[in-house]
């Protein structure tokens, strides 16, 4: 069974945009939850991503739980570490963080998971995940202790990319980092877009409807914004149905 996954392939083939909300357990606090999905809930948003780069234990979980009691919208988790998989989630992004060059991030972690994920029913998204370079280090670059990759040689970003695809991932995300000063530019998903056929996630920096649009046109098939919802809630408004 993969439903999640299977839905974002039939919503990509009628040409719908997918934005996922990103939730940081650590930053989103309990009491403020409920006022932050009413917005929600009344934006284009299409799926809700769970996870940071340093979460403490059962915190996600506590978070997944409360979030499921206020949205129907699919909750994924997008984890920084092992102690971030919860099964009340819907599904989870097996990320391998294939720009970087770190055996924790390429097989270790996965090692770890595969201990708890063989007697869940989490959905398992395999996922190539691709750090480039936005201006200045990320939380992903200082907690993976990997670099980037520099945002002027495409053509290894490409070629990272659909070795991803090569190796089975399901979906490709490039990564700007949360906060990022610059998202992905929009040269580089249209190149990436051009040589894969996974569905394409562009995050990382993206803080205006112009900036969600442009990477549209790029060619991402989903988009996912977490700072500046979290800064600012009223940018829900300006995402409304
Ligand atoms: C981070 O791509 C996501 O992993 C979202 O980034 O917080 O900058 O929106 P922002």
């Amino acid at each position: 069974m993969s439903t999640i996954y299977n839905n974002i392939l039939t919503s990509i083939k009628s040409q719908e945009k997918l934005l996922a909300v990103l939730i940081d357990p650590d930053k989103m606090k309990l009491d403020v939850l409920s006022g932050f999905m009413g917005k929600l809930n009344k934006s284009i948003a299409t799926h809700i991503f769970v996870g940071g780069s340093e979460v403490n234990r059962d915190i996600t979980h506590i978070l997944v739980r409360a979030l499921k009691k206020m949205t129907t919208l699919p909750i994924i988790l997008f984890p920084g570490d092992v102690t971030q998989i919860t099964n009340s989630a819907d599904a989870l992004l097996f990320l391998s963080l294939i720009s970087g060059r770190n055996p924790d991030y390429l097989i270790d972690k996965h090692i770890q998971a595969a201990s708890i994920l063989k007697d869940s029913e989490l959905e398992v998204i395999p996922t190539g995940y691709v750090l480039i370079e936005n201006g200045k280090e990320t939380s992903v670059q200082r907690v993976t202790q990997t670099q980037p990759m520099p945002r002027n040689d495409i053509q290894k970003i490409v070629n990272t990319a659909y070795a991803g695809q090569l190796l089975g991932q399901k979906l490709m995300y490039l990564e700007a980092g949360s906060g990022a000063t610059n998202p992905v530019n929009v040269e580089i998903i249209s190149e990436v877009r051009q040589v894969i056929n996974i569905p394409l996630i562009v995050g990382g920096g993206i803080k205006s409807p112009r900036q969600l649009s442009e990477a549209y046109q790029a060619g991402a098939d989903m988009i996912v914004i977490g700072t500046a919802f979290e800064e600012n809630e009223s940018f829900f408004l300006l995402l409304k149905k």
